[in-house]
């Protein structure tokens, strides 16, 4: 990942925020990406300002080391990495629906061994994705023995539990409230529609590329 030390910047997307329309409006797109997430990497450059030690790190090693500080700054570490790297995470899975695509590859493979169909894997997820009380995130990971889904609160990552990330669905009500109003389960098959498959594939050979 590009920027991945102090200061952080907002990376723009690698699409435009009119991209993944009908499914995710415009306006949802440019506040989620330029107020949301440009705030947790101004919270971030100012939790780690003064402190020369944490700068030196990575975004994924301040969420593993913020984790055993145990203090107003550690807490403030966690939640804004946390909130950095589950944007960008959640952002860089999205494309274009005509871009979108369908598993494939060793993905598609894993999915049906552990789902036992794609339309499997779709209603568990989703299941998961609506079972998240209050703000959080969805995540499809890879527990280093299979494919296995699991859900988080607020801006705490897969990683810092040792699981590697394949998709995400953001599941805080300003990912989708401006056009779905309360209506999650409609945001998340509209979700699917702009879902980078090609995207996912890639992070899931990664995943076990570090096995
Ligand atoms: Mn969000």
């Amino acid at each position: 990942m590009k920027n991945d030390k102090y200061p952080f910047v907002n990376l723009p997307l690698p699409y435009s925020y009119g991209a993944l329309e009908p499914y995710i409006d415009e306006k949802t797109m440019r506040l989620h990406h330029q107020r949301h997430l440009q705030t947790y990497i101004n919270n971030l450059n100012a939790a780690l300002k003064n402190d020369p030690r944490l700068q030196k790190l990575s975004l994924e090693q301040l969420i593993g080391v913020s984790g055993g500080m145990n203090n107003d700054l550690g807490r403030m570490v966690h939640n804004n990495a946390g909130g950095v790297y589950n944007h960008r995470f959640f952002f860089e899975g999205l494309t274009n629906h005509a871009l979108s695509g369908s598993p494939s590859g060793e993905l598609a493979d894993a999915l049906i061994g552990t789902f036992g169909s794609y339309s499997g894997f779709i209603n568990e997820f989703t299941q998961a994705a609506l079972s998240v009380f209050g703000s959080g995130y969805a995540w499809l990971v890879n527990d280093f023995r299979g494919l296995k889904i699991i859900t988080t609160a607020n801006q705490d990552t897969p990683i810092e539990n040792g699981f590697c990330p394949v998709l995400t669905v953001d599941v805080w009500e300003h990912a989708y409230y401006l056009k779905h109003f309360n209506k999650r389960a409609d945001y998340i098959s509209d979700w699917f529609r702009v879902l980078n498959w090609k995207k996912a594939n890639e992070n899931y050979l990664n995943c076990a590329r570090r096995r």
